[in-house]
């Protein structure tokens, strides 16, 4: 299986996130990738090929002018106006419905941004744009004719909305492949899988008036897990993409066999969709333990249930972009992954 991946994620590295109120050491690291890479590696999965710039169109056919210019500017100016200079992290929120946008270095933060989960540094934008990167180069191979590629994309992607970073993400990686896979496709239609353990917000708000990209999502119920306000049974899409939204949420300490049952709900949706191409928003934070997710309101996943989803998901039969999410307990992600890819291989 092909594996699309950069070095240029290191320059994504900031100290800490505010979680849950205590500043507490980032647990989205550059040590997620290496680990991904030395499994991948080990398991003989490649070739592992660099991605190719595919420019700023395909990013601006997914997000707003205003919020690119935020993201691409915003670490030096915050600093000039005295922001701390270990990341950007808003310190006022915009709450949209009663204020208007704000350009003020410490205020535009508060704007574009929805937790204190998405600290910025100076090379954020340019780890982002490769990530984004990363996930087109991989759509392109399906365009191609591939039938599966991995996309090693950090910072992961399916939090951010049009004009909105949160939960680690910056750019939609798995929603700019969706829209560029469409794009270049006449008459093609999309689904995006999202089996991450939060709710991607950012995607279904994306694709949320479409009709060409179903959006489907399992995940811990926002009834007592992030994202919290979006992620609800309720929520099937509006106008002309009304039905094209699906969400599943489920209940703390979800297993295996609950978990292949939901899988299955969400993999008939997809089959009667009958679309050209899959996007899988592949997250691993469903692992029991996850550091994020945490004990009380995580999912209990075992290892050897990510063969058996890549299993399930395969019988598609569909052109399968893998778009990496998210995924924090270190010592098991590296295999959790190659179980996943083993799996739609087979
Ligand atoms: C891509 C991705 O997985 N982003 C996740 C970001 C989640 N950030 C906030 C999570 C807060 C969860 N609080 C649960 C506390 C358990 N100790
Ligand atoms: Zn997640």
């Amino acid at each position: 299986m092909i594996v699309i991946a950069s070095d240029t994620h290191l320059q994504h590295n900031p100290p800490h996130e505010f979680l849950d109120g205590a500043l507490v050491p980032i647990f989205e690291t550059p040590a997620r990738v290496a680990i991904i890479r030395a499994a991948l590696e080990r398991a003989a999965i490649g070739p592992i090929v660099a991605p190719r710039s595919f420019g700023i169109e395909p990013v601006r056919a997914v997000h707003d002018d205003g919020y690119l210019t935020y993201l691409e500017t915003i670490y030096d100016r915050w600093v000039v106006a005295g922001g701390a200079p270990e990341a950007v992290i808003p310190g006022t929120l915009a709450v949209r419905w009663m204020t208007r946008p704000h350009t003020h270095p410490l205020a535009a933060p508060g704007y574009y941004t929805f937790d204190t989960c998405a600290p910025i540094v100076a090379g954020t934008y340019a780890a982002a744009r490769a990530a984004a990167d990363i996930a087109l180069t991989g759509a392109e191979r399906l365009l191609a004719g591939e039938r599966c590629v991995y996309a090693l994309c950090r910072p992961p992607g399916h939090h951010a909305g049009r004009d909105l970073c949160g939960g680690y993400c910056f750019l939609n990686n798995a929603a700019i492949a969706a829209e560029y896979l469409i794009r270049n496709a006449a008459g093609a239609t999309c689904a995006i899988l999202d089996i991450d353990v939060h709710h991607g917000n950012g995607t279904q708000q994306i694709f949320y008036e479409r009709n060409d990209v179903l959006f489907v999502s399992i995940h811990a119920s926002p009834d007592y897990q992030y994202p919290f306000f979006l992620g609800y049974a309720d929520e099937r899409g509006a106008g002309a993409g009304e039905g094209y939204n699906l969400n599943l949420p489920l209940a703390a300490g979800v297993g295996n066999r609950e978990y292949l049952l939901a899988l299955d709900q969400a993999l008939r949706a997809i089959a009667d969709f009958a679309p050209r191409f899959l996007v899988l928003s592949a997250g691993f934070d469903t692992f029991a333990g996850d550091p994020v997710a945490g004990h009380g309101g995580g999912f209990a996943l075992s290892m050897a249930v990510y063969p058996q989803i890549g299993r399930h998901i395969a019988a598609l039969n569909l052109p399968t972009l893998v778009v990496q999410e998210g995924g924090y307990a270190i010592e098991a992600l590296g295999d959790n992954v190659v179980g996943l890819l083993q799996g739609l291989e087979e």
